[in-house]
């Protein structure tokens, strides 16, 4: 009775609310597993979800109006209130291939572009990991863990960005009274540049809000390139800021604490046949490491090793200020990113990985500064002009990034395991 309860008062629920339309949603699967270091690695059968606006959001009973988009915001008509917007809108299921997005077994290839009957388009998908009951995003609890992931970054050329990262997003994606869909249709995008995205927990962003939380970024990269990059904020989950703390000086560390091996002196360690080659795949890893090597401990150190055909690799020992470094500290931070430090630095980082963190896949170029902040001047070997979109979309129209084989669990147990 309690459950026949339960179910109408859902139905009730759905008729005020945003709607889900009749085209079906199918997630793409992509397995994954969760390793211990007394059991060794468990399959799970988990899938990705594409984000809320790569999905058709149009107007109830009128599927040519739409509710709006990344490029022109919401549609002011149909979303002049939160409840109008969620009353008058269907947000429909997408077709994942036409968005660039194709999974196999373990192994998900993400394309910048897509040729439709001869027209080239960029889709730059960005997908999240959902749980093995596809309704809940998948969360990762990674104090004292470590992930790893297989990548093939041949094709991502300067300027492009193959992106595997971690932002505290809330696990239903903030389903709720106007957002019935929730995770299940990618609701619930933040990061720590806290964008005024149209919607914000699925939830019309009517007065231009941004959408904030706790990021880390595991891997920033082409094949020319590549940063590891832990951004703390000082609060809690997902936050609305507006005003000045949407900007430089907010709740959330813009620019990072970060770990570019090129940037820091080595130019012979990652790239084309280098230390790190990155004409062939390789499997990255990384480590959080705790002050007492308990997930009770305080996040002390972001360890990364590299395994490429079946050789450990350490990663690139570089010299700040005289001391040699080769990975990310509370000291290197406090030499390199004041205001990563003055949101609580590392110690605050590791307060959202213990509490659960959302694993984000994503593929993107930058028409504003052509990705030179990642691989141009003193961050990489590409020139500052050959990360224009349009020369990428001119002459390498089939750049894509692959990630497989995605471990995370205790120190040690996702990658000695496959050999
Ligand atoms: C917004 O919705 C109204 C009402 O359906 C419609 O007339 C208008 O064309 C829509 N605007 C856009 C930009 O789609
Ligand atoms: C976060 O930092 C901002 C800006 O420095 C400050 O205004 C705000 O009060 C801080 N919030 C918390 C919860 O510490
Ligand atoms: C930058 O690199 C591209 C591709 O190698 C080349 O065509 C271009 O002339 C270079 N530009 C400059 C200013 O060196
Ligand atoms: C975010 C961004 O700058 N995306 C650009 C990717 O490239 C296409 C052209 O190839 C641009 O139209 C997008 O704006």
């Amino acid at each position: 009775m309690a459950r026949l309860l339960a179910a109408t008062a859902c139905i009730i629920h759905l008729v005020a609310a945003q709607q889900i339309g009749k085209i079906p949603e199918t997630h793409p699967k992509l397995q994954t597993w969760k390793c211990t270091t007394l059991s060794g690695c468990q399959k799970q059968d988990t899938s990705v979800v594409l984000d809320a606006l790569s999905h058709p959001l149009h107007e109830k009973g009128n599927s040519d109006i739409s509710c709006g988009n990344w490029d022109t915001g919401l549609n002011a008509t149909l979303c002049s209130t939160q409840e109008s917007c969620a009353e008058n809108c269907v947000l429909e299921g997408t077709d994942y291939s036409a968005h660039g997005v194709q999974t196999k077994g373990d192994s998900l290839i993400l394309h910048q572009y897509m040729k439709t009957d001869g027209t080239i388009s960029s889709v730059s998908p960005r997908v999240y990991l959902l749980d093995e009951t596809g309704k809940n995003y998948d969360m990762l609890r990674l104090l004292n863990q470590e992930i790893s992931f297989d990548v093939d970054v041949s094709s991502l050329v300067c300027g492009m960005n193959g992106a595997l990262y971690l932002a505290e997003m809330l696990e239903s994606g903030g389903r709720g009274k106007l957002n019935p869909a929730g995770a299940q249709y990618g609701t619930g995008y933040c990061d720590a540049q806290c964008s005024d995205d149209p919607w914000i927990n699925g939830v019309a962003n009517i007065d231009g809000k941004g959408s904030c939380c706790s990021e880390m970024d595991l891997w920033e990269a082409n094949a020319r390139a590549t940063a590891f990059t832990p951004h703390a904020c000082n609060i809690t989950g997902v936050y609305e800021c507006s005003g000045d703390l949407c900007g430089s000086d907010g709740v959330c560390d813009k620019s990072g604490c970060g770990f570019n091996p090129y940037a820091l002196g080595d130019h012979d360690y990652y790239g084309y046949k280098d230390v790190v080659d990155t004409t062939r795949q390789f499997t990255v890893v990384t480590q959080f490491i705790t002050d007492d090597h308990t997930s009770r401990g305080d996040l002390s150190e972001i360890r990364r090793l590299y395994v490429q055909g079946g050789k450990v690799i350490q990663n690139a020992v570089v010299d700040v200020s005289g001391v040699e470094v080769d990975s990310l500290t509370n000291d290197y931070c406090e030499t390199s990113a004041s205001y990563f430090q003055s949101m609580g630095g590392l110690k605050q980082m590791g307060k959202a990985l213990g509490r659960g963190m959302v694993l984000i896949f994503s593929i993107w170029n930058d028409s504003g500064a052509f990705m030179n902040w990642l691989d141009s001047g003193s961050a990489g070997p590409c020139n500052s002009t050959e990360g224009n979109p349009a020369l990428i979309q001119a002459q390498h129209p089939s750049t894509s990034v692959t990630f497989s084989n995605i471990r995370w669990g205790d120190i040690g147990s996702t990658f000695g395991a496959k050999f």
